[in-house]
């Protein structure tokens, strides 16, 4: 369906190859409600040719086979660039091969969104900024020299850097579009943000890796990280931002197999312990007296194929009625984020960002910080003690919950690398959330090609 659509769009043209082909795939989708709000402008003869080669470039490329990645592959990847010189060359021409395949895989992805979606300028400028790493990645000469090498790394770093707004891009995307869909069918975008984030991680996994094997680093995969550490350092970062937001923090108390190691990618774990913690964390100091805060605990569990890491709260859990939502992407019930309202989105005034993935960096939330400080000063009386200016209270708190993407995401990375992010939830009492990592050996075979992409 796919190929038929983008071959259809390709064949017709548009005045921009996104919106064309969207709105022409969408006319063969009965949910999308778009069939006859798009209608085609006049085409000359030459843009109709240029846009037919471009798409049909994309779609080439979208189906040449990709390579998965496994901790495995890259733990020995990192050792062979250690004791073999031509090893980087032969990477960085892997990583040249890999990018644009993946690339071309989500462009595929975003012309075939709703027209609704795809016409949103945040969705528009992702689109643009994967088109042109497409197209730069794809004419590059094949690396060679470690001459070659050191300007694709510079190349590399700085595709890693514009892509990394990529994710408040889509999600303030997704809330306007939610807005405005209120009159039609519901939007059904999970699957889509499954795809082009799992590629978003591979992409940057490649990039990292290589940049680290060019630097004469043993690559991106600790060979054996401290599972119970990086639950130390997430608790403490999270409570910090807690305590910023809230004025206190509940303790965090790590018991269990603290000796245990497994090979893994440090920020991938990182930001997994962080985002459930930080949600373990609001939702205790929400129902909890500051005075009286239960402890969040954590157990960390070696078993002989798989790692567990047990997150306990007692904040109240996840009322009923929204436990099947809180997967979805773009879902909170916190109503302070910047981009819109909870839940529903229905409010599109913010534009701004709050940080990639728990990054901490805030690359264009100007607008956004006043729209927050509207929202946040209606609602701040419920908080008790701020610490936090007024003017910055809303942000921070932005940054504890909001975006919505905190558990799907979460859950996107334990997979991964053939894990599992799973919530046993006691409403009335409070959250289990199940981390369950694979080793090496459990990896093998377990995985599909849908889980990276
Ligand atoms: P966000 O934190 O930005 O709202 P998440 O995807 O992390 O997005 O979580 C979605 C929603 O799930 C939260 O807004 C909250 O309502 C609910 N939730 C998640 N974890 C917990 C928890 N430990 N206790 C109670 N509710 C939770
Ligand atoms: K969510
Ligand atoms: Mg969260």
């Amino acid at each position: 369906a796919q190929r038929a659509a983008v071959a259809l769009a390709a064949g017709r043209g548009g005045p921009a190859p996104l919106a064309a082909s969207a709105a022409t795939a969408a006319a063969g989708r009965s949910s999308s409600g778009s069939r006859g709000v798009w209608t085609e402008p006049p085409k000359d003869s030459e843009s109709a040719r240029v846009d037919s080669f471009y798409n049909t470039t994309v779609e080439t490329y979208a189906q040449l086979p990709i390579t998965q990645l496994s901790l495995q592959r890259l733990l020995e990847g990192g050792r062979s660039a250690a004791l073999d010189a031509g090893y980087v060359t032969a990477n960085a021409r892997e990583v040249q091969r890999e990018l644009p395949r993946r690339l071309a895989r989500r462009l595929l992805d975003l012309q075939l969104l709703p027209h609704l979606v795809v016409t949103n300028p945040h969705v528009n400028r992702v689109y643009k900024s994967y088109h042109h790493a497409f197209e730069v990645l794809r004419q590059l000469p094949p690396v060679a020299s470690p001459a070659d090498n050191a300007s694709f790394c510079v190349l590399l770093r700085r595709l890693v850097d514009e892509h990394a707004p990529m994710l408040d891009s889509l999600a303030a995307g997704l809330r306007e579009a939610k807005a405005r869909a209120l009159v039609g069918p519901a939007l059904q975008l999970d699957g889509f943000f499954d795809s082009m984030l799992r590629s978003r991680i591979t992409r940057r996994v490649l990039a990292e890796q290589h940049l680290a094997v060019s630097g004469g680093g043993g690559g991106v995969v600790d060979s054996a990280l401290s599972v119970a550490g990086a639950a130390e350092f997430a608790g403490q970062r999270a409570a910090m931002l807690c305590a910023e937001v809230f004025g206190t923090a509940p303790d965090v108390r790590v018991t269990g197999d603290i000796a245990a190691v497994l090979p893994y990618i440090p920020s991938h774990l990182d930001y997994i312990l962080y985002e459930v913690l930080k949600n373990a964390m609001r939702a205790t100091v929400e129902r909890h007296a500051a005075a009286r805060l239960p402890p969040v605990q954590i157990r960390v569990c070696a078993g002989a194929s798989a790692l567990t890491v047990r997150i306990s709260d007692q904040g109240g859990g996840i009322p009923e009625d929204i436990a099947p939502q809180v997967w979805g992407y773009g879902f909170t019930t916190s109503d302070l984020c910047p981009l819109g309202s909870g839940g529903g989105g229905a409010s599109s005034g913010g534009s701004g960002s709050g940080g990639d993935g728990g990054s901490g960096a805030d690359p264009g939330g100007g607008g956004a910080g006043v729209a927050a400080a509207a929202k946040g000063g209606s609602n701040g009386g419920g908080y008790g003690v701020q610490l936090a200016a007024a003017s910055e209270a809303p942000r921070q708190r932005y940054k504890l919950a909001g975006l919505g993407f905190g558990l799907p995401l979460s859950r996107l990375y334990a997979r991964y690398f053939g894990g599992e992010l799973a919530l046993q939830n006691m409403p009335g009492f409070g959250v289990d959330a199940y981390i369950t990592l694979r080793d090496l050996e459990g990896l093998r075979g377990s995985w599909s090609e849908r889980d990276q992409l």
